[in-house]
């Protein structure tokens, strides 16, 4: 089933999939699941470079991608449920719907479409990559430069758990000196610390530019094609 899964999502365009066991985390958190795939995909190295250089873009790709990526999420569950399996997509849309009618699975403190189990935390137990001062998931490929979604499901897929990778931000901070908001304070990431340790979340105005000044995201947007 996991060539299966590849296969189609490959096909989407996906640029990582990873098949990660999910069954460390408490019940409200993956819904009694027990795995999830974990799908993502790169930005274009010329929308990275664009708004790296402030200029204006034809279009919001991020958002673009996000929502391509929560539709995949959408059907990848559906295509399950219909092979007989129970899936959940970890969609905004979804996560919105079921805050109404299964409120008791999602933390109060909460608010609009937030993931029961947030992505990068998935991504950050499939060993491919770690997470960066910017409160964005690094990846040695696209840098931050990537959107991505998460199917929960019991579907017969092996599944593959890695411990966390540690920071390779280092000394940079470049994240910090580049947000307008200055809504990132320079901390590594920690299990411990949590989100607020390293940004004020609602100084955040999604500009992307923590995204597309951290050096890793650099690295790949200037590779030769
Ligand atoms: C809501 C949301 C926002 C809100 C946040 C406000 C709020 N009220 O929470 C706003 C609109 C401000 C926002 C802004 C941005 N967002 Co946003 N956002 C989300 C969303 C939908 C939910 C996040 C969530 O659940 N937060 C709850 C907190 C608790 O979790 P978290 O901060 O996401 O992640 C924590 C955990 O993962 C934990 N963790 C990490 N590893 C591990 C491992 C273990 C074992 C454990 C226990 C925990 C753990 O540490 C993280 C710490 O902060 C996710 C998609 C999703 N469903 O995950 C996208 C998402 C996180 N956003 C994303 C992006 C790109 C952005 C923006 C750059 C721009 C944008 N969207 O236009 C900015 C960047 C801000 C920043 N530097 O953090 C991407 C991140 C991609 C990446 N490379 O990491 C995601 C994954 C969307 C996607 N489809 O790819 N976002």
């Amino acid at each position: 089933m996991n060539d299966e899964l590849k296969s189609i999502l490959y096909n989407e365009g996906v640029d990582i999939i990873r098949f990660v066991d999910i069954s460390e985390f408490p019940i409200n958190q993956t819904r009694g699941f027990s795995k999830a795939i974990l799908f993502c995909i790169g930005l274009s190295k010329k929308f990275i470079k664009d708004i790296y250089n402030s200029l204006p873009t034809d279009s919001d790709e991020f958002l673009e991608k996000e929502e391509k990526m929560e539709k995949l999420a959408d059907w990848i569950s559906e295509y399950l449920q219909k092979k007989g399996y129970n899936a959940y997509a970890q969609s905004e849309k979804n996560n919105i719907e079921h805050r109404y009618t299964e409120r008791g699975y999602i933390d109060p403190k909460m608010q609009s479409g937030i993931s029961p189990l947030p992505h990068k935390t998935i991504a950050n137990i499939s060993g491919i990559g770690f997470m960066g001062k910017n409160n964005l998931f690094i990846t040695e490929e696209f840098g931050c430069a990537l959107s991505m979604c998460t199917v929960l499901t019991d579907a017969p897929i092996s599944v593959e758990k890695h411990p966390l990778t540690a920071s390779k931000c280092g000394d940079c901070n470049v994240c910090v000196e580049k947000c307008p908001a200055k809504a990132i304070h320079g901390n590594a990431w920690t299990y411990q610390g949590g989100r607020e340790s390293i940004i004020d979340i609602s100084k955040c105005f999604c500009v992307l530019k923590c995204m597309v000044n951290c050096p890793w995201s650099l690295k790949y947007a200037n590779q030769e094609l």
